[in-house]
């Protein structure tokens, strides 16, 4: 299937084993699209590599290394070492891995490349939980949602804590381009991914990617769900250029669909529904995303 208006040219090819509506492997196809023939992809151990090269096949076209859980960042940094020796400006390196190694397993490697300023893209694809090994709470899991170690029951409302925010983590390291994206909006993050490749340094891109295993959702809403996390507002799409904010998505945040609409949707928030609703998490979490929407807002109106 093509998607409107975007290449073609598939250099992840159909045949791999991910599950049915899997929302990473849509990133995938859209990183792989961004980067086009000329690059070197490196990918640390998790869904998205085990999917694509059960020995000896395998579903990339392009140059592809896989590198250890937590490492990606700094097999790119080598390969970005390697280029500028032999001269060559012309390749394209880019980095991507799940939530679980670049926001907790990987974080050092990442923080360090970002700090040594190699020219490389790293895009997050963030299915919010550690799904390859039975779906674990990750630094980006959200807050209320259960996993199989953050699980709900009589004590315990699923994840206690709010989803790390990277995405200024790593702004604040100085990267000249750091955005949001989501596989409900393909062609805005296709142009992110694209920007974030082309922009010298260490850039970041984060996008969101429905998992209907670990989020207890059917196949066929991948996209719907993606879609429905920004129109509520609990993922907003921006970019930080330079330091300066820009909400692309949601425009008018006094026009959100409700935040219980993306919840409901998941059966990984059902607990805050049923048997009673849990109306205290509820409102935490309806109150936060307003409240982080507050804080872009004035973010993209002053200057960072
Ligand atoms: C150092 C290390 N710790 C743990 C593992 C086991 N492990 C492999 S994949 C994975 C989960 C990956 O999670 P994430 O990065 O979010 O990717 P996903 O599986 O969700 O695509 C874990 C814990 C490992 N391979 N190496
Ligand atoms: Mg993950």
């Amino acid at each position: 299937m093509a998607i409107l208006g975007l290449p073609e040219e598939e250099y992840f090819s159909y045949g791999h084993r991910a599950c049915a509506g899997c929302g990473a492997a849509i990133a995938l196809r859209l990183i792989t699209k961004a980067a086009g023939r000329n690059s070197i992809l490196v990918e640390p151990t998790g869904c998205m590599e085990v999917i694509s090269t059960p020995y000896p096949e395998t579903a990339w076209k392009l140059p592809w290394v896989h590198g250890a859980f937590e490492n990606p960042a700094s097999i790119a940094s080598g390969i970005c070492a390697a280029l500028k020796v032999k001269g060559r400006e012309d390749v394209n390196v880019v980095a991507f891995g799940g939530d679980g190694s670049t926001y907790d397993i990987g974080f050092g490697h990442l923080s360090g490349a970002f700090e040594r300023g190699h020219n490389f893209a790293y895009i997050c694809y963030d299915n919010e939980a550690y799904m390859n090994t039975g779906i674990q709470r990750s630094g980006s899991t959200p807050y209320g949602a259960a996993t199989t170690t953050s699980p709900a029951g009589k004590k315990s409302i699923g994840k206690e804590v709010w989803k790390k925010d990277l995405v200024h983590v790593l702004a604040y390291h100085g990267s000249p381009y750091v955005a949001t994206a989501s596989i409900g909006y393909p062609t805005d993050a296709y142009k992110k991914i694209k920007k974030a490749i082309e922009t010298k340094g260490p850039t970041f891109v984060n996008i969101l990617a429905t998992c209907p295993t670990g989020w207890r959702t059917p196949t066929e809403k991948s996209v719907e769900i993606a879609k429905l996390a920004v129109e509520t507002g609990v993922f907003p799409l921006y970019e930080i250029v330079d330091g300066r904010h820009s909400i692309n998505m949601p425009k008018d945040a006094s026009r959100l669909k409700p935040v219980e609409d993306y919840l409901k949707a998941q059966g990984r928030f059902r607990h805050l529904f049923k048997p009673e609703r849990n109306d205290k998490a509820i409102k935490y979490i309806e109150e936060r995303v307003k409240e982080n929407l507050h804080r872009l807002t004035q973010c993209a109106e002053k200057c960072f």
